[in-house]
């Protein structure tokens, strides 16, 4: 059975939201950044926008759309904006998004990863389904991301859908031909995507899904933009079972708790993302074009 998605009107939340978000594996929460830092954040953008015009394919900061040119610059997403400029890293480590994810992750609070997927009016490519866990496992799945919404994000211009409950299934398969290719194939998995629910939210609100939540979105081929800003944060306590390329990094990617050596393993079948070339740098959109079970395609 759907239900709409649990809207909390404070970055504070309360009980009640914490209790939808571990029912449902997901939760709007409105308002929670202001016109005039959603403003500073699109000009930031826009101005990766015009470097990305001598830019002539993908690199460590830019996933071009198809037809990218000089002229009309077309991209897909910004790479780990929080790498790549402070305004997003003093974000990232606000309280305002600390205080909000802590109580759902349980156990201190790391940065994980981010991208900011650019969904350009027209153009914007779909995201196919998928969990986020099947990318980057860990030990336990006390892991989620925020989704910050620099522009109104309706059905038309191609919001996320959710799978409500589904993060408390199994990870599903991601690999087709025994190759990661980051999407589940909805026919072999029976899905019904009558069930899909609209995650719509107004510019300066967020999406809160966890690492498990099946989700997807379609292409944009209205005439406005949908940018979503994704930052993926993971409890201390779970450590990534690809493991830790860089200690130093590692730790200083931790908002709220101290390095750790102690871990928690939770009792979950985990699918490793092998074989395939998620851990050289290809993105969502790249590993999905390989797909042929596709909904949005
Ligand atoms: O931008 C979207 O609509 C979905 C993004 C997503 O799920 C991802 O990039 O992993």
């Amino acid at each position: 059975m759907t239900h709409p998605a649990t809207r909390a009107a404070s970055p504070a939340l309360t009980e009640s939201d914490i209790s939808a978000y571990r029912r449902d594996g997901c939760l709007i929460v409105e308002n929670v950044f202001s016109e005039s830092t959603i403003e500073r954040l699109r000009q930031v953008v826009d101005d990766f926008v015009e470097k990305s015009r001598s830019v002539t394919e993908n690199d460590a900061v830019f996933d071009l759309e198809p037809g990218h040119t000089p002229e009309r610059p077309l991209l897909r997403r910004l790479k780990s904006p929080t790498l790549n400029h402070p305004l997003f890293e003093e974000i990232m480590r606000s309280d305002v998004l600390a205080d909000m994810v802590e109580p759902l992750l349980g156990d201190g609070v790391r940065f994980q990863g981010d991208k900011l997927n650019m969904k350009t009016a027209i153009a914007g490519s779909p995201v196919e389904w998928h969990q986020d866990f099947a990318f980057y496992p860990h030990t336990t799945d006390d892991l989620l991301a925020v989704g910050i919404a620099l522009d109104d994000s309706t059905l038309e211009n191609g919001c996320l859908m959710a799978m409500c409950g589904s993060h408390l299934g199994p990870v599903l398969d991601h690999h087709q031909d025994g190759v990661f290719i980051g999407a589940i194939s909805p026919s072999r998995e029976s899905m019904d995507l009558g069930e899909a629910v609209p995650l719509e939210i107004r510019a300066g609100d967020v999406t809160i899904h966890h690492t498990k939540l099946l989700h997807g979105s379609a292409p944009n081929r209205s005439s406005v933009p949908r940018r979503l800003w994704l930052v993926q944060y993971a409890a201390v306590s779970a450590w990534p079972m690809m493991g830790v390329r860089d200690y130093d990094f590692f730790n200083w990617s931790l908002v709220r708790g101290e390095p750790a050596t102690e871990y928690k393993v939770k009792d979950q079948t985990v699918r490793v993302p092998l074989p395939g070339d998620v851990y050289t740098g290809a993105t969502i959109f790249e590993l999905q074009t390989k797909a042929r079970d596709t909904v949005y395609r």
